[in-house]
């Protein structure tokens, strides 16, 4: 059975997932309307990935006894300067996730919750990866330059293969 406290704390992971999949479906849209298609099919399955990581916790909080709350989603950003603004803005967003999980640790030890804190480990390895392939996007794009023409014209192209090796273990049912 889930102790209120580690409940509330999950139940705002669920929100800050739900947040995420949004910002990234808004993104997504925002590239496809730019003509970015890798950066769109990039951010799209990016969403699908956090909306799926939402699920999970919501099926283990109410598997534990809790009650899973389904969070209002505030209106994400619309309009992103270019494709180093969303790439920083990936970075920035997957840091600050990673301090939220980090929090999840803590206070699952604390509490002497074991159980959370085993399924809070596949967060921890997750938001590692994503923070790193954050890394290495930005480093290729700046690598690539933004104008139209071959590097970015590659860097885009190239952008799916990339999310597609990234991909976490299918074995953990949330990728
Ligand atoms: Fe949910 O993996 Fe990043 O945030």
């Amino acid at each position: 059975m889930l102790k209120p406290d580690i409940e509330a704390i999950l139940n705002k992971q669920v929100s800050l997932e739900a947040q995420s999949s949004a910002l990234y479906l808004s993104i997504g849209s925002w590239a496809e309307s730019k003509g970015y298609h890798g950066v769109a099919d990039f951010f799209y399955a990016h969403s699908e990935e956090e909306r799926q990581h939402m699920l999970k916790l919501i099926k283990f909080i109410n598997e534990r006894g809790g009650k899973a709350e389904i969070p209002a989603i505030d209106k994400p950003k619309q309009d992103f300067k270019n494709v180093k603004e969303v790439f920083n803005l990936l970075l920035e967003t997957e840091r600050e996730n990673t301090m939220k999980v980090s929090e999840i640790v803590h206070s699952s030890l604390k509490a002497g919750d074991y159980t959370t804190h085993n399924f809070v480990q596949w967060y921890v390895t997750e938001q590692m990866e994503e923070e790193a392939l954050a890394q290495t996007v930005l480093e290729k794009l700046e690598m690539a330059g933004e104008a139209p023409g071959g590097g970015f014209y590659l860097f885009d192209r190239d952008l799916p293969g990339l999310k597609a090796n990234f991909t976490p273990d299918s074995a953990s049912g949330a990728n």
